[in-house]
């Protein structure tokens, strides 16, 4: 029957596409196995620290979701951290940013308050909103930070509109522009492309390929596997990047942000990359193996590759690395009790800034 021959085919492509899931791997070869010339023992630690503190947060966050703390949704970004930190350390106070619902690792490398980050997840005064955006809506506007978007593929369109913005107003910005491999064959998205193509507008799209849209692997989902070709027809020149490597990622985005800048229009990055746990905190990710993503945990994570690499070369001792986790804890421990105890947001404020029609 024609149901079931699908069935087979479809599992044959999950085997095949739990097999490929080595991010790293796959990249290095794309890249010709170029590794990026080895950067200082303080802008490591700077890369490490940033990493951390972002796997050190999600984790209390995942924490506080489990004893109730935080409401509605939440996705966390655990194992993707070197895509955001090894791409903000290219950029200037001029460029602006905007992402999906996947969103606390992006508003930390902007460097917002992990205080008002973690307020905003648990709907407090203290938010970075006033408690009322939650964990998919985060905005800090003072950072050219654009949210946090909810509706997939939506922060393409608007991410185009920051880049056409700046260039209009002559801001010499540059708009990087992030989303998942589950929004590339969008209709918005490619109208988007398009109009960033043909107006040569400075966007650098940042296409986080994390193998899964909720649960559907990537090869269930596209026809290409290719996705920084995903515009070759609109003349968008694009390159994959081992997005686990968080090296890789500031070498390829410091590439990319300054052909943007220099007036040579968009330009499409693919990190390669992985989260480790389900697309949200409700999801038990069933489609997925446990020994696969124990295999990308143990020989592709970004923190601790990054650890031995400082640890090879001499750059850091133990103690230091030991030390700046437990900074690190100790701002999301920080965090994490400021959002508990700080108020519940005024009733009164329920409909300040909500755009009503009548
Ligand atoms: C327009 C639209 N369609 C469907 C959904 C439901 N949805 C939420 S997340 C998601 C998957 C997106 O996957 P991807 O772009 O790969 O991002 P990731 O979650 O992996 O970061 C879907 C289909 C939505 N929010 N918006
Ligand atoms: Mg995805």
């Amino acid at each position: 029957m024609a149901s079931g021959s699908s069935v087979k085919s479809t599992k044959r492509k999950e085997t095949k596409a739990a097999k490929s899931a080595s991010p790293g791997k796959k990249a290095a070869k794309a890249n010709g196995a170029h590794r990026p010339p080895p950067l200082s023992a303080e802008e490591r630690l700077d890369l490490y620290r940033q990493m951390l503190l972002i796997r050190r947060f999600e984790e209390r966050a995942g924490q506080m979701y489990g004893m109730g703390l935080i409401g509605g949704f939440c996705h966390l970004y655990i194992g993707q951290e070197a895509v955001v930190v090894g791409m903000q350390a290219c950029v200037q106070p001029q460029d602006s940013v905007i992402t999906s619902y996947r969103d606390h690792g992006h508003m930390l490398a902007c460097g917002a308050e992990p205080k008002e980050i973690m307020a905003e997840l648990t709907g407090r005064r203290g938010g970075s909103s006033g408690g009322k955006g939650g964990s998919m809506h985060m905005f800090a506007a003072d950072r050219k930070f654009y949210g946090g978007n909810g509706i997939v593929g939506a922060q393409v369109s608007i991410g185009t509109g920051l880049g056409f913005a700046a260039k209009y107003r002559q801001s010499d910005g540059v708009s990087l522009t992030y989303f998942g491999d589950g929004a590339v064959n969008q209709g918005q998205v490619h109208e988007s492309f398009n109009m960033a193509s043909l107006w040569s507008l400075p966007v650098v799209y940042v296409i986080e390929n994390n193998k899964y849209g909720m649960g559907t692997s990537i090869e269930r989902a596209s026809a290409t596997g290719d996705l920084y070709r995903i515009a070759d027809e609109l003349k968008i020149p694009g390159r994959q990047v081992d997005g686990m490597d968080v090296e890789a990622v500031k070498e390829a985005g410091g590439d990319a942000i300054a052909r943007c800048r220099a007036g040579n229009g968009p330009y499409i990055l693919e990190m390669l990359t992985y989260r480790y746990r389900g697309h949200s905190m409700s999801d038990p990710a069933k489609y997925r193996s446990k020994e696969e993503v124990a295999r990308v945990r143990s020989e592709q994570d970004p923190i601790t590759n990054l650890y031995a690499r400082l640890m090879e070369d001499s750059q850091a001792s133990e103690e230091t690395l030991k030390q700046i986790d437990t900074e690190v804890r100790a701002v999301a421990a920080d965090a994490a009790e400021f959002a508990q105890n700080s108020p519940e947001p005024d009733p009164a404020e329920l409909y300040s800034d909500v755009l009503m029609q009548a």
